[in-house]
């Protein structure tokens, strides 16, 4: 029977004929309309699909998963380790972006004229006023955020993507009230959360199934014609200090991988490397928390009861990579708009970083509106904040590819982490 190509290798041959289609087309006045019109839609198409499916998921293997649970102390055991391990992997990864970025100083040097250059189109305006204005309608202090996990119309929550706390809110009251009134009397609704949670997972497959084509589209649409290649130069020591601290995020990830779980670190990536594929072709660590869940369970071994809690609410709450991306973006802001920051506004830096990655919805482009908040913590000045907004963008969109494959791989590192604590790490049903 003929062999099946690897999903990784399907996934990443689709990404590289993407951006050679798109660098291709680039060269003419037609290609990017055309790309934009034609081919994008079926990169969209696919996200809004995993996007469909992502609530369902949730709320089928959550209820599944702790009414399954033999007692109750499980799922705190459970969820006291996982937001400890979020809270540990996000100081972390905020660390190591200030560390970096105070070694390299990605921002000394910048000139002028380049900052002019950069900051000078004008649509860009409007992009910098929006997240401005996203950052102050778009956090919440401690007490809103926690009130704000308690849906009020559960249909409501379950139609706003953005709502996925309250969505987990309720899959874990409903499946701990399902533990609570004894298997008799809760036979018919598992035995259904049972069959969704199963054909929801098929679904999963199916939908994959499209994801060579769609990552083509996606990237076909990144690329073409994409001017930036004269901005990605002058701003190339931030951009690949943001990727070097990405990658060294990668290495304290597989050194739980290795030391901790005691699995080959190499292994591990290469089973969970169509979801980063993913992550990086669509920037979305929502869209990407289906194709997580299954390749977590069924390629790594880590029992539902403890993935469909920890990788729902890491997709909303844990995001090392954005909260890494918002040190390096920082400091390079501050540098490069001649703002001198001291060693107490490094740590603010990590104590508002955090809270901003807990605290703020997972919508697109968040990464930039909690860059705001970091800055406005420091007492950066109002009057530049639009300019020093305006410097990054332009390779925003890269790096958003790029931190979000980190914000995925942290939740699957840490569900592993979990799971192996637990003694719910068993041995995973496919190999790829
Ligand atoms: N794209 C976001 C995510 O889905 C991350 C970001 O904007 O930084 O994880």
């Amino acid at each position: 029977m003929k062999k099946k190509i690897a999903l990784h290798w399907q996934i990443g041959i689709g990404m590289v004929l993407g951006v050679v289609f798109g660098l291709l087309l680039g060269k003419y006045e037609w290609g990017r309309p055309f790309v934009e019109n034609w081919i994008y839609p079926f990169g969209e198409l696919f996200i809004n699909l995993l996007k469909l499916i992502a609530i369902p998921l949730i709320i089928a293997s959550l209820i599944k998963g702790i009414s399954d649970m033999q007692d109750i102390s499980k799922l705190s055991s459970i969820g006291i380790r996982t937001l400890m391990l979020y809270i540990f992997t996000t100081i972390c990864a905020i660390t190591i972006g200030l560390g970096v970025a105070n070694i390299v100083k990605p921002g000394s040097g910048i000139s002028e004229e380049t900052i002019t250059q950069l900051t000078s189109d004008s649509d860009k305006a409007d992009i910098v006023n929006q997240r401005i204005s996203d950052s102050q309608t778009k956090t919440k202090n401690f007490v809103e955020f926690i009130v704000d996990i308690v849906p009020d119309n559960i249909l409501g929550a379950m139609s706003d993507n953005n709502q996925m706390l309250q969505v987990i809110f309720f899959a874990v009251l409903l499946g701990v009230s399902l533990l609570l009134i004894g298997e008799e009397k809760a036979k018919p609704l598992k035995r259904f959360f049972d069959s969704l949670n199963d054909a929801v997972l098929k679904m999963v497959d199916l939908i994959i199934k499209i994801a060579p084509v769609a990552v083509f589209a996606l990237l076909a649409n990144v690329v073409v014609g994409t001017n930036d290649i004269d901005v990605l130069v002058a701003l190339l020591k931030y951009s690949f200090t943001v990727i070097g601290s990405l990658f060294l995020m990668i290495v304290v990830y597989m050194i739980f991988i290795s030391v901790y779980v005691k699995k080959n670190p190499l292994w591990f990536l290469r089973q969970m490397s169509p979801v980063q594929l993913l992550a990086f072709s669509t920037s979305s660590s929502a869209a990407t928390l289906p194709v997580n869940m299954e390749r977590v369970q069924e390629y790594i071994g880590v029992d539902e009861e403890v993935s469909s809690f920890v990788l729902p609410v890491g997709a909303t709450i844990n995001m090392d990579g954005t909260s890494l991306y918002q040190a390096v973006a920082t400091i390079f802001i501050c540098e490069a708009l001649h703002f001198d920051i001291t060693f107490a506004d490094q740590l603010t830096i990590i104590f508002t970083a955090l809270l901003a990655s807990i605290g703020t919805a997972a919508v697109p482009g968040v990464g930039v509106v909690m860059l705001i908040i970091v800055l406005q913590s420091i007492n950066f000045p109002a009057d530049k904040l639009p300019l020093g907004i305006a410097l990054i963008l332009s390779v925003d969109r890269i790096l958003d590819m790029c931190r979000t494959v980190i914000n995925v791989t942290g939740d699957a590192t840490v569900a592993t982490v979990v799971a192996k604590s637990v003694g719910k790490l068993g041995e995973p049903k496919h190999k790829d």
